[in-house]
């Protein structure tokens, strides 16, 4: 079962907590926001839905203190845990470790958090803003998929508000 829930929004609290709610997303609510989860054992089958998809390049990262050292680690946290969105729809596929995916929901701004644990796949849809942390186990090796070449760049809020992207992903959710 995928664990999906609503952000109990604790900001004074270690991002790499929990922070549940209790209060469950299903995959149909995430399906409604753009987001596809589902938990993909065969990494074949991980390629076989890259190629159908048109997904181009891919890359590996492990972060973990032992990976990056501690204060790389920190620095690299704090960028991923600044809301921020990007051009290209993009995969996350879960190898090895965990980690937590916090998106948020357009209609009323609520952080959804997914636990991505070894054979979760996530698509992240171009547009929707989001964040990651890692869980209190400070280790993930994750496969990242780029439709094209990959773009690193993170258009953080609210300066990606006014972006074409954040419109188009907008009028999208809106159409469903
Ligand atoms: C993102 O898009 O925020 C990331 O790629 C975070 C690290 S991937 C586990
Ligand atoms: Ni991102």
């Amino acid at each position: 079962m995928a664990t999906v829930y609503y952000h109990d929004e604790k900001d004074s609290v270690d991002s790499r907590e929990p922070h549940s709610t209790g209060v469950p997303v299903s995959l149909e609510q995430l399906a409604d926001i753009g987001v596809f989860y589902k938990h993909i054992p065969q990494f074949e089958d991980v390629n076989k839905l890259a190629t159908q998809r048109n997904y181009r390049n891919r890359d590996t990262v492990s972060i973990s203190e032992k990976a990056l050292g501690a204060e790389a680690l920190e620095s690299k946290l704090k960028m991923f845990y600044a809301e921020h969105l990007h051009e290209d729809e993009e995969i996350r596929y879960c190898l090895d470790g965990d980690g937590f995916f916090d998106l948020r929901d357009p209609r009323d701004e609520r952080w959804i958090r997914v636990l991505l644990q070894p054979g979760d796949l996530l698509i992240v849809p171009a547009g929707i803003y989001h964040r990651f942390t890692l869980t209190t186990r400070n280790y993930i090796k994750a496969l990242r998929l780029f439709k094209d070449e990959p773009k690193w760049v993170a258009h953080g809020r609210p300066y990606a508000d006014s972006s074409a992207i954040r419109t188009e992903y907008l009028a999208s959710v809106q159409t469903q």
